[in-house]
């Protein structure tokens, strides 16, 4: 009896550990997602996850955590750094504060187009970018489109800088963005995304600045009407992992990792052109007043004291920055 009941319990510890080997041996990553369910990032990144678990049979597998319930930007930022997070999408533009390179993409009109940046991110700029990013503990894994932000607000459409003074705008947390609206004597609130639609809705702010996706996705169409297509900054994403979780994988699993990483940003960039031309139609069918802007010269004068300023401050970057602008 005794005999038979050690055998049993040796026989159970056995199987528990086995079982919890194989657990500990399996990596179960979990990604912050800032956007709804339905929105070309959280596809994105729902097909990379899906693939990394299939090529990787299961050895690596992960949940995205959409709606930014995981925390803020830039607190999500931090603990992908740390390794408390493993993977997510996030703009460039909040990652300013940790990463100094990626401040180059947030300099306002610095990308001619939306084709130019692609081009540019997956060459040597992203390059460097993502060689500024390791450094402090974060992997690129794919570039995601973000399309170009414009001003939408409460009071009136903005044809000019002259249009901006006196608004509240909204911005992401980064200090280039309050220059920004600085330079066209606008007052900026650097505020997390979550919070931007009450903060119009109560007058907090008058308005902000985002790509037509976000601007549709939040309803901020609803409390924000005029919607100016200034077109200023032209953002890339980036799909990344925690440095400390990359190193955890095998040479093998970083392979699969990566080439999913970049399959996932090609879909994600064929989803979002779809998703603007929609977005597009669906704020207009809300009652949006759209209006384009007739001549970006002004706006891109005003940034001139943005850009100084930042040069000033990063002397180093001035390479970086005079490779995008003198791009051809
Ligand atoms: C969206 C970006 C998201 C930002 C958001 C913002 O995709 O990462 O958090 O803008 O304005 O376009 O905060």
């Amino acid at each position: 009896m005794t005999f038979n009941f050690r055998t049993t319990s040796l026989a159970l510890a056995s199987a528990v550990t086995l079982g919890l080997a194989s657990t500990a041996g399996a990596t179960e990553m979990r990604g912050w997602n800032i956007h709804v369910e339905d929105y070309p990032v959280s596809h994105g990144m729902e097909a990379f996850i899906s693939e990394v678990s299939e090529k990787t049979g299961g050895e690596i597998s992960g949940k995205v955590y959409h709606n930014g319930v995981l925390g803020s930007q830039p607190d999500a930022i931090e603990q992908m750094r740390l390794g408390v997070m493993d993977f997510g999408v996030f703009s460039l533009g909040p990652m300013g504060q940790s990463v100094p390179e990626t401040n180059v993409v947030s300099l306002p009109f610095i990308f001619a187009s939306v084709p130019d940046m692609y081009r540019l991110m997956d060459g040597e700029v992203g390059d460097a970018i993502g060689v500024g990013m390791e450094a402090k503990g974060i992997k690129a894994l794919g570039w995601y489109a973000a399309g170009a932000r414009s001003f939408y607000n409460s009071v009136r459409p903005i044809n000019t800088p002259a249009d901006v003074e006196g608004l509240k705008v909204r911005v992401m947390s980064n200090d280039l963005f309050v220059k920004m609206v600085e330079s066209m004597d606008g007052n900026a609130t650097p505020m997390a995304f979550g919070e931007v639609y009450q903060s119009i809705k109560t007058g907090v702010v008058d308005g902000a600045e985002n790509n037509p996706p976000s601007y549709e996705s939040t309803n901020h169409f609803e409390v924000a009407k005029y919607y100016s297509l200034t077109e200023h900054l032209i953002i890339p994403e980036c799909l990344c992992m925690s440095l400390k979780t990359w190193e955890k994988l095998t040479p093998e699993q970083q392979d699969i990792v990566m080439t999913a990483g970049r399959a996932s940003a090609e879909h994600q960039r064929e989803l979002w052109a779809e998703r603007e031309a929609a977005s597009m139609e669906a704020v207009t069918a809300g009652g949006t007043v759209v209006n384009t802007i007739a001549d970006k010269a002004p706006f891109q004068e005003a940034m001139t004291p943005v850009y100084e300023a930042f040069l000033a401050a990063n002397p180093e970057l001035t390479d970086l920055v005079n490779m995008i602008r003198n791009a051809e």
